[in-house]
């Protein structure tokens, strides 16, 4: 036992084990160690594992496995991106496993957001919603009242099948868009024809590098080891963003901007570096289009007195970064999801775009305009595609915007939505204007939620399914930032009555052809190993260099020849250059230049913009809610200026009610430097033991872009205005 205990602290395991967290230990799986003999023999194996979060860095693992239970979790080092180390938050993979807190078999629950949850059989779920989901074909002669919500929680490729257990039963309503990243997707599709980014290990070879409005060293942490591998190598690593983060903290210059202005500071770079002559005019002749009508635009329009009076930037400092810039190749910039976030996000991208294009920056090593890339993701998804029974009435599925999902639900006519199926989201969390939502989720007549915790979303469920953990599941993994893909290995048998989204497909759908034959197409059955392999197709293994989906099983592997994006100078835009100027952009209502669009102000009733960044012990509502991250954490902030909080007379710890005309939050104060005077910043996450959700004061209010790749437009989350007051 001694020793076995030694091999389990290897892990985060340890910091749970070592802050003693009382009655909780109890279910840690220490007693699995134990042999019943009293010896010492164990079985013990290593599996490879994916990080399947929403998350830049989607880590190869490696999980060791004795006696049939996860003792740590490590990085794979295999994978030169995840380089044999992973993040606060995979380290406590075995408490997300083991928590006492997971939702361990099918429950009902009396009164939706009464708390009366009673255990029912996988049986019973599934008769109820099959009768559920019968009822309402027969009563409105088709399955569009039945709505689906599934988002980020699991990006694995079969989890696509949560996808397909709504088409497998008809034409479904849909939460249609996304709220993470559009606005950029639109900005770089309008400009290079799609979203493609060198493969991020190459920044190493940059000279210079600028993080703009992404903080890696919170959200894509293993990025962090190549953009210091950079500086060891001389490179000057720049970070703007409204606040000083700990990624702006490893920077050699930091330029606090304030939000939204981007696109300005990105036009007063570009007018500097068209009037002292450092473009790339050989590039732009041969690569580009419009480059002449955006260098007018330059010359009338923008002047970098003007750029500096909105950023807040001084024109010193922006003649310094521009020229700097201009002539210090190849220079890199990532632009980050949390700039795009806001009402003129996408022409803020594009701005940035720019800039990589006039410098010749695009398509050289260690250069480029870096933001996503979806290439490496073209499976077969084959546990999504299923066709509606024979018979179905309709012609498609109806799209709701995710991003105003609440009133969208309500609005919704001929037929109106009388059911919701969330998996893989966290809407009441996530959603913005919670109260909203929490009415959208009250006006139905029927909600199923499968996930693992009990989370403000399960909380309005009549049905919760429990799920299982990749531990648990087999799967395949691929990163919208790096190129390598993992193999998911069933590690684990599933905890308590666990099941994975495809499983509970199959059940439903049996059910459902129990009770009225052919009314499901999801296969009742399957093996899920050989699953895996049916997302494999030609195309894909050729890109990844392999011969059979089978040698995946030796490791992960890296897509080939994306080191530099663009480099062959085959942009996908419809005239197969860089577009300065798009057609596309105009068909869209964008103008089809870069050009500065206004950021939206304060008011004089809600006189500062609150920014919720994402939070660097959770993904969204996940991992901050364990027991384990309590102990490092156990509470979120408003970070307040000291100058604005003594306007208010707060002092530090003091509760303040942050609140604007849709609701509030109250939290404590954290007095702090490192935010801008007019703009305080609260973190987005889930804390279990708190009544605590950022949502409640933020609008649905759309980002300018989005439309053309995601079918809706993004979400201004920061484009959110309160006032405080001390409590
Ligand atoms: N630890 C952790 N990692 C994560 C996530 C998580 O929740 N936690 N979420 C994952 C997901 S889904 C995503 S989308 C990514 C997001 O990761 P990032 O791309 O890093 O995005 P955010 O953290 O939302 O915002 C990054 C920075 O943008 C800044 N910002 C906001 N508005 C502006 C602006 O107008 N201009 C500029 N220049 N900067 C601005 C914020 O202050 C913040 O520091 O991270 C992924 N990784
Ligand atoms: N204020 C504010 N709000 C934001 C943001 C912000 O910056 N500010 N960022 C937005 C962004 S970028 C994003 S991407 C969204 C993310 O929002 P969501 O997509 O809702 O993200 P998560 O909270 O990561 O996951 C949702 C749920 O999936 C569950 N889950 C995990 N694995 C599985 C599985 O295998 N099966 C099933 N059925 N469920 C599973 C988790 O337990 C969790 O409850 O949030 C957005 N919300
Ligand atoms: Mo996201």
């Amino acid at each position: 036992m001694k020793l076995k205990r030694r091999t389990f602290l290897k892990g985060a395991a340890a910091t749970g084990a070592l802050v003693g967290l009382g009655a909780t230990q109890t279910e840690f799986p220490f007693q699995g160690l134990m042999k019943v003999d009293g010896s010492d023999q164990t079985t013990k194996k290593v599996f490879q594992n994916a990080c399947p979060r929403n998350c830049y860095d989607t880590c190869s693992m490696l999980t060791t496995v004795e006696d049939g239970v996860i003792q740590f979790v490590e990085g794979n080092p295999q994978n030169t991106y995840t380089n044999g180390t992973i993040c606060v938050k995979g380290n406590v993979y075995p408490r997300t496993v083991y928590s006492p807190d997971r939702i361990k078999y099918p429950m009902r629950q009396k009164g939706r957001g009464s708390g009366n949850w009673e255990r029912i059989s996988w049986d019973e779920a599934y008769t109820e919603i099959a009768e559920n989901i019968l009822k309402i074909k027969k009563e409105y002669g088709s399955t569009l009242p039945i709505c689906l919500n599934k988002y980020s929680g699991n990006f694995e490729i079969m989890h696509y099948g949560i996808e397909g257990t709504m088409s497998s039963i008809g034409y479904t309503t849909r939460a249609t868009g996304t709220p993470c990243w559009p606005a950029g997707i639109d900005a770089q599709t309008f400009d290079f024809g799609t979203i493609l980014n060198s493969d991020p290990e190459k920044m190493q070879k940059s000279k210079y590098i600028i993080l703009w409005g992404v903080n890696p060293a919170w959200t894509a942490v293993h990025s962090m080891n190549f953009i210091e591998a950079a500086k060891a190598n001389g490179a000057k690593v720049v970070v703007i963003d409204p606040i000083l983060t700990n990624t702006a903290g490893k920077a050699h210059d930091f330029i606090q901007i304030k939000s939204s202005t981007d696109g300005a500071l990105a036009l007063g770079m570009a007018k500097y570096i068209l009037d002292n002559g450092l473009f790339d005019q050989q590039w732009l002749e041969k690569n580009s289009k419009g480059y002449r009508e955006f260098f007018g635009y330059l010359d009338n329009n923008i002047t970098l007195e003007w750029a500096a009076e909105k950023t807040g930037v001084s024109v010193d400092v922006i003649e310094n970064l521009a020229r700097e810039y201009a002539t210090t190749k190849p220079a890199n910039i990532w632009i980050g999801y949390g700039m795009q976030r806001h009402t003129n996000g996408g022409q803020n991208v594009r701005a940035i775009d720019a800039l990589a294009a006039i410098t010749g920056n695009v398509g050289l090593e260690g250069g480029g305009a870096n933001y996503a890339q979806l290439d490496s993701w073209g499976f077969n998804y084959h546990a999504m595609i299923h066709p509606p029974p024979e018979g179905s009435e309709g012609e498609a599925n109806r799209p709701v915007n995710m991003n105003n999902f609440a009133a969208d639900v309500l609005a919704a006519e001929d037929p109106p939505i009388k059911m919701m199926w969330i998996a893989g989201r966290n809407p009441v969390q996530q959603d913005p204007e919670t109260t909203l939502i929490k009415k959208a989720f009250h006006a139905m007549d029927f909600v199923v939620t499968a996930d693992l915790f009990m989370n403000k979303t399960v909380e309005l469920s009549d049905i919760v399914l429990p799920v299982t953990t990749p531990f648990e599941t087999p799967g395949v993994n691929v990163s919208y930032w790096h190129y390598w893909m993992t193999l998911n290995e069933q590690a684990i048998k599933p905890l308590h009555e666990s099941k994975s989204d495809v499983e509970i497909a199959m059940g439903l759908s049996e059910k459902m052809n129990e009770l009225e034959p052919g009314s499901c197409t999801y296969p009742t059955s399957g093996d899920l190993n050989e699953w895996v392999g049916k997302e494999f197709n030609e195309t894909i293994l050729e890109q990844f260099g392999m011969n059979t989906w089978e040698e995946i099983k030796d490791g992960p592997v890296k897509m080939k020849n994306m080191e530099v994006a663009w480099k062959d100078g085959k942009f996908r835009t419809p005239s197969e250059k860089y577009e300065f100027y798009s057609e596309e952009a105009e068909q869209f209502g964008h103008h089809p230049l870069p050009v500065y669009v206004e950021e939206m102000k304060s008011t004089e009733d809600h006189p500062y913009r609150c920014i919720t960044p994402h939070w660097k012990l959770s993904i969204h509502s996940q991992f901050q809610d364990l027991d384990w991250m309590e102990a490092i954490n156990d509470k979120p902030y408003v970070e307040i200026h000291p100058e604005l909080a003594a306007r208010h007379h707060i002092k530090a710890d003091d509760l303040v009610k942050v609140y604007n005309e849709i609701g509030y939050v109250t939290v404590p104060a954290k007095l702090t430097r490192t935010v801008q005077v007019e703009e305080v910043v609260i973190y987005e996450t889930w804390y279990k033991n708190l009544n605590y959700n950022v949502n409640y004061t933020v609008k649905a209010i759309p980002a300018d872009m989005g439309e053309k790749a995601t079918g809706m437009p993004g979400i201004a989350f920061h484009d959110n205005f309160v006032n405080l007051e001390k409590v």
